[in-house]
């Protein structure tokens, strides 16, 4: 069903869950520049997202008009691998009582972020948004994928049912400011640079990758995402699901490399093969998104860059 396009303006209130999470802040950052005023946010120590009861009292009370749903449990191929059933259980609480409450107490317009780990193993590249439900999942992160494609299958029920206007965006591997830095919990970038930085201050002579190297990942620095994601919410309406990407993928060899020389690592890489490599491939066909009006501008080095030099000044390697 074809939605009409409502108007966020900048006094409207906007809920933004999982404001303390590398998504969930820079779409804080991208609303606040914009002057927006009205923001809601909650800790995970004020509301926790998985008590349907407490998500049901909060929009009760506050009645948000647009809710960014950036709140999730999220992690890279270790973290997901050893927690399936935390991962998959604190999604599919997560979106279900945040999209049910937006439904219920008449949320405007709610986006919903997805991740690119939804869409089959074997897929045909770059990955068009019609492939999801086409194969079988990559089964490092199938639990977490399939909350996710239970989150987009809710948007879409809602919208067909209820007729809300609920959007659903896919985004590819993130990093950036605020990320996670921790290694048994972290994604490949911050973990690398984690790495690398620990192995300079401590004269090391090799830093560990894990797996081959070998495989591709697309990477796109988390404030173009929040741009992506604002431009959404202000310009599309619709149930088919949109990549956000940068339409280009590296191998984690060279990402590694790139991040030596911008931390000044000189001693040597090795490999740890007995750590899982994951997909082989996952660059998403980012034409949907492009014809909606958006390309990501940040290059994959400037946002390494820009990461780095935000952990240097907020000591993110010490927390
Ligand atoms: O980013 P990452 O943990 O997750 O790993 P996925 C990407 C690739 O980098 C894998 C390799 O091949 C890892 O083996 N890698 C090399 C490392 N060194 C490291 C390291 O020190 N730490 C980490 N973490 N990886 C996640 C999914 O998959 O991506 C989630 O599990 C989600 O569900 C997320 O979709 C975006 O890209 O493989």
């Amino acid at each position: 069903m074809a939605q009409e396009q409502i108007v966020m303006n900048r006094d409207a209130k906007v809920y933004v869950a999982g404001h303390k999470g590398l998504v969930g802040s820079a779409i804080v950052r991208r609303l606040q520049r914009e002057g927006y005023t009205n923001l809601l946010v909650r800790t995970s120590g004020e509301l926790d997202l998985r008590d349907q009861k407490a998500v049901n009292a909060f929009f009760e009370h506050e009645h948000p008009e647009f809710v960014f749903l950036s709140a999730a449990r999220v992690g890279g191929i270790k973290a997901n691998w050893e927690q399936p059933a935390q991962f998959i259980y604190d999604n599919l609480l997560i979106s279900a009582n945040i999209i049910h409450a937006s439904y219920v107490y008449g949320v405007k317009k709610l986006l919903f972020l997805g991740s690119s780990c939804i869409y089959p193993r074997e897929c045909p590249q770059p990955i068009k948004e019609e492939y999801l439900l086409t194969g079988p999942l990559e089964i490092t992160n199938d639990a977490y994928a399939v909350a996710k494609i239970a989150g987009i299958k809710m948007c879409q029920s809602y919208n067909r049912q209820y007729g809300t206007n609920f959007i659903s965006c896919m985004p590819t591997n993130l990093y950036g400011p605020y990320d996670n830095f921790d290694l048994n919990s972290s994604h490949v970038l911050p973990a690398l640079i984690a790495k690398f930085h620990a192995a300079k201050r401590d004269s090391k002579s090799e830093v560990v990758i894990w797996g081959s190297g070998k495989p591709y990942r697309e990477f796109l620095y988390v404030d173009d995402l929040a741009e992506a994601v604002f431009h959404l919410m202000r310009t599309y309406s619709g149930s088919e699901i949109v990549n956000i990407g940068t339409g280009r993928d590296t191998t984690i060899l060279d990402a590694a490399k790139i991040i030596q020389e911008v931390v000044g690592f000189k001693g040597a890489l090795t490999f740890d093969t007995t750590k899982p490599d994951g997909t082989p491939r996952k660059l998403l066909n980012v034409n949907r998104l492009k014809n909606l009006g958006w390309q990501a501008p940040t290059e994959l080095r400037e946002g390494i860059e820009k990461t780095y030099a935000w952990c240097l000044q907020n000591n993110a390697f010490d927390k």
